[in-house]
């Protein structure tokens, strides 16, 4: 009897541990007939004012598929990335399906931890895609990844606040900075929010500048050319200027809190913030005093980086045939217009793009052909790391423990290491 328990107790124990996970569930995930059933797991990364959306229409694949249980995990963006390889790594705890951001594509693929779905029900009307969503969705010849939404930067600004100081929206960054003076001296507020601690937004300075991270065609490291330390001086003259306040960490919260309370005028932010800022007391009761715009530009050119997420599936799910499933729904039109009526994400199928709905809102008619001319980045598995480096340089600009020429200088030698076959 003893013995008995014991090996029960176990069993027991192994079935709620893998179902807490994704590829150790054990399903098959066909049950007799062809019917899907087991469970899939899917790891989501959407915040906090995303996440109910989210969960809700994960779930909603229960409805169409009653065999199957979603098994919904929110991770944090901050953590998903190191969580999914770790977990994939081990072959112990990964989920079934991930939302795998666009530079993460290229690098979990590399590593042998995706399942290729050319030729899976995963891959639905494929011609359906924005050309620029699949590009992040191929590595070497296969599809590892369906496009969720696109995005990219904007300005988003306080419209009240501009117009009582008498200020146009600034189409450049030295604008910024005039314009937060005047701000400054008629509400005491600060023109500008910078993220300091996340690297995505040291794009916009860089572009602006006319430079880029990296020359791909010729295999040149280009991040350290003038524009890059140019981008760096351009964002500490803002801080130090006090036309913009920083944080050297949990950039994302400060920012939006600051934002949508009102004590910053100005945020170069993405679609994924829209709904946090209309929540909060600046825009929840007048949601017309949100203003979206186009980054600022700098001395050579105006532009903002390409980003956005993909859904993928685990190389050694025990479930792929509903796991297929499960990212064809989720990428499904029918669900990106449902996501883009609840949070105003940008859909990643041009069918979507004609709903009364989606061409009703004003965010997306306003995002669309700022996604259709942001810059791409190079879809390679290094892709992931090249940030790192200029998280580390920037901060240290910022509160002064480097020269903006010294950050680009250190950025550069960073990525040749990186990138062995660069110059
Ligand atoms: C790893 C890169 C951009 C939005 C919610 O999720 C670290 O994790 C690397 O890829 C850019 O595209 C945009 O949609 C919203 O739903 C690991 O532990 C790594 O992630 C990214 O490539 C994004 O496109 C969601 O919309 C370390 O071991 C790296 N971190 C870039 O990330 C946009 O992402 C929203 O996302 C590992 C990181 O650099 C990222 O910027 C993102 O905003 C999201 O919240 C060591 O190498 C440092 C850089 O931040 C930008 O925030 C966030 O708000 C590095």
């Amino acid at each position: 009897m003893r013995r008995g328990i014991a090996a029960t107790a176990l069993v027991a124990a192994l079935a709620l541990t893998a179902a807490a996970c994704g590829g150790d569930d054990g399903d098959s995930g066909k049950s007799s007939g062809g019917k899907l059933s087991g469970t899939v797991t899917f790891w989501d990364t959407s915040n906090d004012a995303e996440k109910g959306t989210y969960q809700k229409l994960a779930k909603g694949f229960e409805e169409l598929h009653p065999g199957v249980k979603v098994n919904y995990v929110n991770v944090a963006f901050g953590e998903a990335n190191a969580k999914f390889k770790n977990a994939a790594g081990g072959n112990s705890g990964a989920p079934d399906v991930m939302r795998t951001e666009v530079a993460w594509v290229a690098d979990f693929a590399n590593l042998g931890y995706l399942a290729p779905l050319d030729g899976t029900p995963a891959l639905d009307k494929p011609d359906d895609y924005l050309g620029q969503a699949v590009a992040s969705t191929k590595f070497k010849g296969k599809t590892y990844a369906a496009p969720q939404t696109i995005d990219s930067l904007a300005l988003f600004y306080n419209k009240k606040m501009l117009k009582d100081a008498g200020v146009k929206v600034p189409t450049s960054f030295d604008e910024v900075k005039t314009a937060a003076g005047k701000i400054k001296s008629k509400s005491g507020k600060t023109g500008l929010y910078l993220r300091g601690d996340d690297p995505y937004y040291y794009l916009p300075y860089l572009y602006g500048e006319g430079g880029d991270l990296l020359d791909t065609k010729n295999k040149k490291v280009t991040v350290d050319d003038a524009p890059g330390a140019a981008a760096f001086k351009v964002m500490k003259d803002l801080v130090d200027s006090k036309a913009a306040t920083t944080d050297a960490s949990d950039g994302y919260n400060n920012q939006l809190n600051a934002f949508k309370d009102g004590d910053v005028a100005m945020a170069i932010d993405g679609p994924w913030s829209i709904e946090g800022a209309l929540a909060g007391k600046q825009f929840k009761n007048d949601k017309g005093n949100l203003g979206v715009a186009p980054v600022p530009a700098g001395s050579a050119r105006q532009a903002s980086p390409q980003g956005g997420w993909n859904l993928s599936a685990y190389a050694g799910s025990k479930n792929l045939d509903a796991s297929y499933e499960f990212i064809k729904y989720m990428s499904s039109a029918k669900v990106q217009q449902q996501t883009t009526e609840k949070l105003s994400l940008l859909p990643t199928r041009t069918s979507v793009y004609e709903a009364k709905s989606v061409k009703g809102n004003q965010m997306v008619q306003f995002f669309k052909p700022a996604v259709a001319t942001s810059v791409q980045r190079p879809w390679i598995p290094e892709a992931n790391s090249l940030f790192e480096p200029i998280r580390l340089e920037m901060g240290k600009v910022l509160t002064g423990k480097t020269s903006p020429d010294d950050a680009a200088k250190d950025v550069g030698d960073a990525y040749r290491k990186l990138l062995k076959d660069y110059k």
